[in-house]
């Protein structure tokens, strides 16, 4: 293939695969070989969230663990195989959809132009595109991502923050992403819209040091009505809306008013209020204009963690399998005992 003489060549001339790979992110990656993509993408994704309104918070949650885990190269959407469990599959169960969605969306965009929009770029533009859901684009989307071959359950465990993190630990995994402070912040600001189960946080509203009691940084009312929905500890069926205020589930800095409510639901969002650095952050993000131009600029830089280009990676055809799948660079059959987090640590 023509790609791969050129490959070749640059590597014969530079000797090292970082210089050849090429290609970084842009606008409108597809205009001249598939000028139709994002509008496809923009239309299948409207024709669902039309029906599922919860669909916006799921795809929006599905950019940020692809992101996270091998950065974002689709490997969220492969399928477990006969020889490794995909990171879709770790246990605890990731509660993760809208699989179903971005699988209509590439067999709308084989049919358009077979094989050239990656499985990466379609969850990035498709998060996107629901959260905008009839509006215009609340970010921009910059498109050229490739595919990776490998979905290794361990890796989600590794990487990903859980709802128990402190400040230190959350701020540790964004910046092992390149990402800072402020994108902690800021990002943290998707927690307006979707919902959490019980088990993830009723452990904040019962005896929590030992004494009966709530957590102190969790507003009072807010815990007793959190009692009225969550009865047990255990309870990993029943769900309560991430941001009580936002029960239109409209996209904006709703999430900045309801942290300084310490309404925030998991640990994870309260933490930011225990942080000087990011409690002024939150402070600042009290002004909606500033919040979308931030939010912008803070998943620009999350959408681009990782990514493949130029000539690695490939564009799957089916987002949930990878045909010519590499042996993977890690081992099959990956030692759990390293990862660093207790098992209740892990997101679920
Ligand atoms: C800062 C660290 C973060 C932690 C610890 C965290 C943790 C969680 C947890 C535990 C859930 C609940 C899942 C469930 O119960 O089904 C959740 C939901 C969600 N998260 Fe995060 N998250 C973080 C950051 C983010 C970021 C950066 C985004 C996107 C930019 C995001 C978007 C969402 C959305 C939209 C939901 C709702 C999902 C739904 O409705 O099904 N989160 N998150
Ligand atoms: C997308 O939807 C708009 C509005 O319904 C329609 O005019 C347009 O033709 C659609 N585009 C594609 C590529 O299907
Ligand atoms: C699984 O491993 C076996 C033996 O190592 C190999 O023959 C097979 O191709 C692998 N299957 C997949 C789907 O990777
Ligand atoms: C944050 O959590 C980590 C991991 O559980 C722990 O080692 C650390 O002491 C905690 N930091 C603070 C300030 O509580
Ligand atoms: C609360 O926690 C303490 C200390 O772990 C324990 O002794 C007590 O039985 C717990 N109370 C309830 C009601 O679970
Ligand atoms: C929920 O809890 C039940 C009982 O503890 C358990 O059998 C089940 O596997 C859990 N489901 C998930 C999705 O974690
Ligand atoms: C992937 O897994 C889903 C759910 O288990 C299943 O419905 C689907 O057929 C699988 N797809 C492929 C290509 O393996
Ligand atoms: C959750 O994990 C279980 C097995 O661990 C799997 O059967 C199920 O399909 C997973 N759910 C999703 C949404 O991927």
């Amino acid at each position: 293939m023509k790609t791969d003489i050129m490959l070749l060549v640059c590597l014969v001339v530079f000797g090292f695969l970082g210089l050849c790979q090429g290609g970084e992110l842009m606008m409108n990656f597809y205009a001249k070989t598939c000028p139709l993509a994002e509008e496809i993408v923009k239309n299948v994704t409207w024709s669902h969230v039309s029906s599922n309104p919860n669909l916006p918070a799921k795809l929006l949650r599905l950019h940020f663990h692809d992101c996270f885990v091998r950065g974002c190269e689709g490997s969220i959407l492969l399928n477990s195989t006969a020889n490794s469990t995909a990171e879709k599959d770790a246990t605890p169960n990731l509660s993760l959809a809208g699989f179903d969605v971005i699988d209509d969306v590439k067999a709308q965009l084989e049919n358009a132009c077979p094989g050239v929009v990656s499985c990466a770029d379609i969850v990035a533009l498709a998060a996107r595109d629901s959260v905008s859901f009839q509006s215009t684009s609340i970010w921009d989307v910059l498109t050229g991502r490739r595919d990776g071959t490998v979905s290794l359950a361990s890796e989600a465990l590794a990487n990903l923050p859980a709802a128990t993190f402190n400040f230190t630990s959350l701020s540790q995994r964004f910046a092992s992403k390149g990402l800072s402070v402020q994108d902690l912040v800021v990002l943290s600001g998707a927690h307006t819209i979707g919902i959490g189960h019980c088990n993830l946080f009723s452990y904040r509203l019962y005896n929590f040091t030992g004494k009966g009691d709530a957590d102190p940084s969790l507003n009072p009312a807010y815990a007793a009505f959190l009692r009225t929905k969550c009865k047990s500890l255990s309870d990993n069926t029943t769900t309560v809306g991430m941001d009580p205020d936002n029960r239109a589930q409209d996209f904006g800095n709703d999430y900045f008013k309801i942290l300084k409510q310490h309404k925030g639901l998991f640990q994870s969002d309260a933490a930011l209020l225990t942080d000087n650095g990011a409690s002024n952050a939150v402070e600042l993000l009290l002004d909606s204009n500033r919040f979308f131009t931030q939010f912008a600029e803070s998943i620009k830089s999350m959408g681009a963690i990782g990514v493949l280009t130029g000539t690695a990676g490939e564009i799957r055809k089916n987002c949930r399998f990878c045909p010519c799948a590499k042996p993977p660079s890690t081992p099959l059959h990956v030692d759990n005992s390293f990862l660093p987090l207790p098992a209740q640590e892990s997101e679920n």
